[in-house]
């Protein structure tokens, strides 16, 4: 698969009958969504987008012009990862991603609801550090302090249960994206494996889901989009090597 962006001017790719998702590779939203797919084993295509310079076409997706989108049916499609990954737990029940639970699934979303002052300290850390108050930091930490409180008093291995659910792929692109912030300068972000231990192993063992791994980027490389993106050129393309894939040797002239 490209990970070329498609940009202004490009063409929408043919529809295939499977359903599409609208992404940007380095998306956290976008990847709530790809683990989702991933973990009900569902086939599906991906159209990753320049964000910079947004192919028209995207706004027939997503009205707002965000990803991820997934395109559900031939030109009809939703918007918002959590609205888009609530929808595929539903029409897609197997396997289930959320308890049975009425009261459970409300402190799952509520996890989530807290978890974004920590969203939000990342957000400013990792593309507005001129604005990082010691105050975001702040509340980075005790939002995950409380975090790591939660998931010990649960006792289970993932926030879910045994198996990691909605919840787990709702945080995880945040916590891939962390570890990045130590590489930009930022070392005020690094979890500490002492303080964080349960989460830290909690963060670990997410990454050998095979619906994560499969998607999963390093540290290294989010460091490398988000320093150029703060230089005002985001190398969407970075990964992508669809150009270099097939170049063979050339034939010496006899
Ligand atoms: N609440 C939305 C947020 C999505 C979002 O902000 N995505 C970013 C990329 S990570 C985006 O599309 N930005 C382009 C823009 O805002 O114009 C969701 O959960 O899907």
């Amino acid at each position: 698969m490209s990970e070329k962006h498609l940009q202004t001017g490009d063409v929408l790719p043919p529809y295939s009958g499977k359903l599409r998702v609208f992404a940007m590779r380095f998306c956290p939203y976008a990847e709530r969504t790809v683990l989702v797919l991933n973990a009900k084993n569902l086939q599906y295509d991906l159209v990753f987008v320049n964000l910079d310079h947004k192919p028209e076409w995207l706004f027939n997706f997503s009205p707002k012009g965000t990803v991820p989108a997934l395109e559900y049916e031939q030109g009809k499609a939703i918007f918002d990862s959590n609205i888009i990954n609530f929808y595929l737990d539903e029409k897609y029940p197997e396997p289930a991603l959320q308890s049975a639970d009425p009261l459970r699934r409300a402190q799952d979303k509520i996890i989530v609801e807290l978890f974004a002052s920590v969203q939000s300290a990342f957000y400013t850390a990792a593309y507005n550090a001129q604005n990082l108050q010691p105050e975001m930091v702040e509340n980075y930490h005790k939002g995950l302090e409380s975090l790591q409180k939660e998931l010990v008093a649960r006792g289970t291995k993932y926030l879910h249960g045994d198996t990691p659910g909605l919840v787990d792929f709702t945080l995880f692109p945040f916590f891939e994206r962390f570890e990045a912030l130590p590489l930009i300068g930022k070392p005020e972000f690094a979890l500490d494996k002492a303080k964080y231990e349960a989460l830290v192993n909690y963060i670990d063992a997410m990454k050998t889901v095979p619906a994560v791994k499969s998607y999963y980027l390093t540290a290294e490389t989010h460091a490398k989009f988000m320093e150029s993106r703060n230089k005002g050129d985001a190398n969407y393309n970075m990964l992508d090597t669809s150009d270099v894939c097939c170049m063979r040797p050339r034939k010496k002239k006899e």
